[in-house]
C-alpha cells in the first residue's frame, strides 16, 4: 500500500526533518501520512515520495514501488527491466533520473530502463513529480521521477560521526537475495560514504510451475562525497554497476551484462539570497545480450550476440534568487548522448551489422522557473527551450549478410541522417493553501519530446522497439517530428485527522505521437525489400514509426480513513484510457483500471496489513500493435512491520496469499521457449511466496 508506505516512511527518521508537520497539532499519529501529504506545502502539491525500505518486498525493481502510486503502473519486461508507467505513458517519454542524474539507456530495447540503475537496497526514496516534471528538471513529455540514493548527510559537529544504512531482504518465490546500503562518516564540513549492493535470484515460481528466464544478478559499488569550503560546496559521486546474466522473456534476447559507470561532480554556493548550482556528469553503458546462453539455443546460423554502447556527457548550471515576490531560477543545461549497436553471430565472423551506427543526439537548453504566492494561491511557472540535433554514422553490413540488408544499409548511408529541431516546454501550476484541510490544484502544460534514436534511425527491419516488446519488427523514419503534448489536470488534496483523499483528473492531448503504423498500404503483400527482410526475420507485416494523434485521459486518487482504535484503511485507484485520435484504435500497453486496498492494524512498534489488489480486464487494446486482451484478477498479500529497536526494523509477509495465477496486462509476451509459460503468452505474476527484510541504520 503506498499510503501505508508513506506512513511507515514517516515513522522512520528519513523524511521527518524535511516535512515539518503543519498539521501536527491536530493530526493523529496513526495518520502520519497526512503529514507527508500536506506536510510541506510545496512538496505536497508538486511531488510524492515513496521509499523502498518502507514498502513490502515484491521484487528488486523499484518500478514495482512506483506502480503502487496514483497514476503509476509497471511495464514488465524482465525482473530487472521494469519500466515505470505514469498515466499511460512510459519509456523515454518520462523524465526519469537516478540520484538527480539524467542519462541515456544502453539497450535498444530498454533492457536497462533508467531505473535499472536504482537497485532498491541503495534507494532512500523515489520522488515522483505529480503530473509533469518542473521545467528545471529537464525535458520530458509527461511525468517524471527521481530515485534518490541513501547517503550520509553532513553532521552538525566538528568531530567525525559514523553512520550506516543497510538492508537485507529475501523472497522465497525466486530464492532471491537483495542486500546493500551505505556506510561512512561526516562532520559539518565534509561527508563521505561508500555504497554497495548485491542482488541475485533464481527463476520465479508461479501456480503452474516455473517462469523460465527470470533469474538475475546485479551488483553496484561506489562512493558519494562532499566538501564544504569557503568557496562553496563540492560534491563527487562515482559508481559502477555490473548487471550479470539476467533473463528477459519478452525479448528475443537476454542480458549477458551491463557494465555501467556513473560520475558526477557538483558545485554549489550562495551569494546573499542567491544560490548557484552546477554539475558535470558522465555515464557510460556497455551492454551484451544474446539469444542462446540463457534460453534454448537456436541453430548456429541463427545465433546472435548484440553489443550496445551508450555514453552521456552533460552539464548544467542554475542561479536561483528572489524576484517578483517569489523565487526565480534561471538555468542552462545540455547533454550529448552517443549510441552504437552491433549485431553479430559468434559462429560467423563475417556476420555483423550496425542497426544504429554511431548515433549522436545533442541537446542544449535554457529555462526560467518562478515559484511564489499571490495571496492564498501558490504558483509554479516555467518555460524551457531546447535546441536538439541528431546524426548517425555509416551503417556497416558484413559479407555474410544477404544482399537485401546490404542494399538497405547503402540506402541509409546515402540519406541525410542529421538535422536539428527546437522544442518548447511551458508548465503552469497553481494550488491553494489548505483551508479546513482542503487544497485545490490545477496544472496546464505544453511539453515536447524528440523522437528517439530507435524511431528515427532504425533502417534494418529488426525487433528493436525501445522496449515495447510487442513482437513486431519496426523500421525508422528520418523525417519524424517531435511529439507535442497539451496537458490539463485538476484535483485537490484533502486531509483531516481522520481521513485523506487526493483525486486528480487529467487529459493529455498528444499531437505527432510516435508509434508503429503499417509499413505500406498493401499490408501482407511482400512488395518491398523491407517487408522481405522483415519476413525472413519472422514478421512479414513490419511497422513503421510514424507521427499519429493520440489522447490519454483518466482519473486517479489515493485515500485513507482512520477508524477508532488501531485500525486504518488506505487505497489507490487508477483509471486511464489511451486512444488514437486519427483512427479508431487504442494506444498500446495502457494499464487497466485497478484498485489497491489495505487494511492495517497499527500499534506504536508494529503494524500488520492485509492488502488486496483488484485489476479490471483490459479490452481497450491496440489493433495496430496486435495487442492481446487480458482478464480481471485479484491478488492478496499479508505483511507486517516491526520496529525492533532504534535503527533496526524488520518486515515480513506473504505475497499472493492464494497462489493466484494472474497475468498483468503490462507484462510482456513470453518468447524464450522453455519453462512452464508457453511462447506468446503473457509472463504471469509471481506465485505465493514469503519475504523478509531487515534494515539497520544509524
Ligand atoms: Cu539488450
Amino acid at each position: 500500500m503506498l499510503s501505508k508506505s508513506i506512513a511507515l516512511l514517516l515513522s522512520g527518521a528519513s523524511l521527518s526533518a524535511l516535512n515539518a508537520p503543519i498539521l501536527a497539532q491536530d493530526a493523529d499519529p496513526a495518520l502520519q501520512d497526512v503529514i507527508i501529504v500536506t506536510g510541506s506545502r510545496i512538496d505536497a502539491a508538486t511531488k510524492l515520495r515513496v521509499s523502498p525500505d518502507a514498502a513490502p518486498v515484491l521484487g528488486n525493481d523499484i518500478t514495482l514501488l512506483t506502480a503502487r502510486t496514483p497514476g503509476g503502473a509497471r511495464v514488465g519486461n524482465g525482473e530487472l527491466s521494469g519500466q515505470m508507467q505514469f498515466r499511460g505513458l512510459f519509456g523515454e517519454r518520462l523524465n526519469l533520473r537516478v540520484d538527480g542524474q539524467r542519462f541515456a539507456s544502453g539497450g535498444p530495447n530498454l533492457m536497462d530502463p533508467i531505473f535499472h540503475y536504482a537497485p532498491s537496497p541503495l534507494v532512500k526514496a523515489v520522488v515522483i513529480d505529480r503530473g509533469v516534471s518542473p521545467v528545471s528538471a529537464g525535458p520530458g513529455l509527461a511525468g517524471g521521477a527521481n530515485a534518490i540514493f541513501k547517503r550520509l548527510a553532513y553532521s552538525d559537529d566538528d568531530a567525525a560521526t559514523f553512520g550506516y544504512d543497510f538492508s537485507l531482504s529475501g523472497r522465497s518465490v525466486n530464492e532471491s537475495l537483495a542486500t546493500g546500503g551505505v556506510i561512512g562518516a561526516s562532520t559539518r564540513d565534509w561527508r563521505f560514504n561508500l555504497l554497495g549492493s548485491w542482488e541475485e535470484g533464481d527463476d520465479t515460481e508461479f501456480g503452474d510451475g516455473t517462469i523460465a528466464g527470470t533469474a538475475f544478478e546485479r551488483g553496484v559499488y561506489g562512493f558519494s562525497s562532499g566538501l564544504r569550503t569557503d568557496f562553496g560546496e563540492i560534491t563527487l559521486d562515482l559508481r559502477r554497476q555490473n548487471t550479470g546474466p539476467s533473463g528477459n522473456p519478452p525479448f528475443p534476447m537476454d542480458i549477458i551484462y551491463f557494465d555501467t559507470d556513473f560520475a558526477r561532480l557538483g558545485y554549489s554556493n550562495s551569494f546573499g539570497a542567491a544560490t548557484f548550482k552546477a554539475s558535470l556528469h558522465y555515464t557510460d553503458v556497455a551492454h551484451l545480450m544474446n539469444n542462446f546462453s540463457q534460453r534454448p539455443a537456436p541453430p548456429a546460423m541463427r545465433q546472435r550476440a548484440t553489443l550496445a554502447d551508450a555514453t552521456t556527457r552533460g552539464l548544467d548550471a542554475s542561479l536561483a534568487f528572489p524576484a517578483f515576490g517569489g523565487a526565480l531560477t534561471l538555468g542552462l543545461d545540455g547533454d550529448v548522448a552517443e549510441h552504437d549497436v552491433t549485431i553479430t553471430n559468434p559462429n560467423n565472423l563475417d556476420f555483423f551489422v550496425s542497426p544504429f551506427p554511431e548515433v549522436e543526439i545533442d541537446r542544449y537548453g535554457g529555462f526560467l522557473e518562478w515559484r511564489g504566492a499571490l495571496a492564498e494561491i501558490n504558483a509554479e511557472l516555467g518555460l524551457r527551450i531546447d535546441q536538439n540535433s541528431f546524426e548517425a554514422g555509416d551503417a556497416t553490413a558484413g559479407p555474410a549478410l544477404p544482399m537485401g540488408p546490404r542494399n538497405l544499409a547503402a540506402g541509409f548511408n546515402n540519406a541525410e541522417t542529421s538535422g536539428d529541431e527546437a522544442t518548447v516546454d511551458v508548465v503552469a501550476r497553481v494550488w491553494s493553501n489548505p483551508v479546513g484541510g482542503l487544497s485545490w490544484r490545477a496544472m496546464l502544460a505544453h511539453k515536447q519530446q524528440m523522437p528517439g534514436y530507435i524511431q528515427r534511425f532504425g533502417w534494418l527491419p529488426i525487433n528493436a522497439s525501445g522496449g515495447l516488446a510487442d513482437g513486431n519488427i519496426y523500421i525508422g523514419d528520418l523525417t519524424l517530428e517531435p511529439e507535442t503534448a497539451l496537458i490539463v489536470e485538476a484535483g485537490f488534496d484533502y486531509a483531516s485527522a481522520k481521513a485523506y483523499l487526493r483525486p486528480t483528473g487529467f487529459v493529455r492531448q498528444i499531437d505527432n505521437y510516435i508509434q508503429g503504423t503499417p509499413f505500406d498500404n498493401t499490408v501482407g503483400v511482400i512488395d518491398s525489400p523491407v517487408e522481405m527482410i522483415a519476413g525472413m526475420n519472422g514478421d512479414p507485416t513490419p511497422l513503421r514509426w510514424a507521427n499519429v494523434d493520440a489522447r490519454l485521459y483518466g482519473f486517479d486518487f489515493d485515500a485513507g480513513y482512520n477508524f477508532d482504535g488501531p485500525l486504518r484503511i488506505d487505497g489507490v485507484l487508477n483509471m486511464v484510457r489511451g486512444e488514437r485520435r486519427d483512427i479508431d484504435d487504442n494506444l498500446y500497453r495502457v494499464a487497466p483500471p485497478n484498485l489497491t486496498l489495505g487494511l492495517t492494524w497499527e500499534s506504536a512498534e508494529w503494524s500488520a496489513t492485509l492488502e488486496g489488489r483488484a485489476v479490471g480486464d483490459q479490452d481497450k487494446v491496440s489493433r495496430t500493435n496486435n495487442e492481446l486482451k487480458t482478464g480481471a484478477y485479484a491478488v492478496f498479500s499479508l505483511y507486517g512491520d516491526w520496529q525492533v529497536r532504534d535503527g533496526v526494523r524488520l518486515s515480513a509477509g506473504v505475497e499472493n496469499l492464494f497462489d493466484e495465477v494472474y497475468r498483468d496486462h503490462l507484462s510482456g509476451y513470453n518468447r524464450n521457449g522453455f519453462g512452464d509459460v508457453p511462447v506468446g503468452e503473457r509472463v504471469p505474476g509471481a506465485g505465493r511466496g514469503g519475504f523478509v527484510r531487515v534494515s539497520f541504520s544509524r
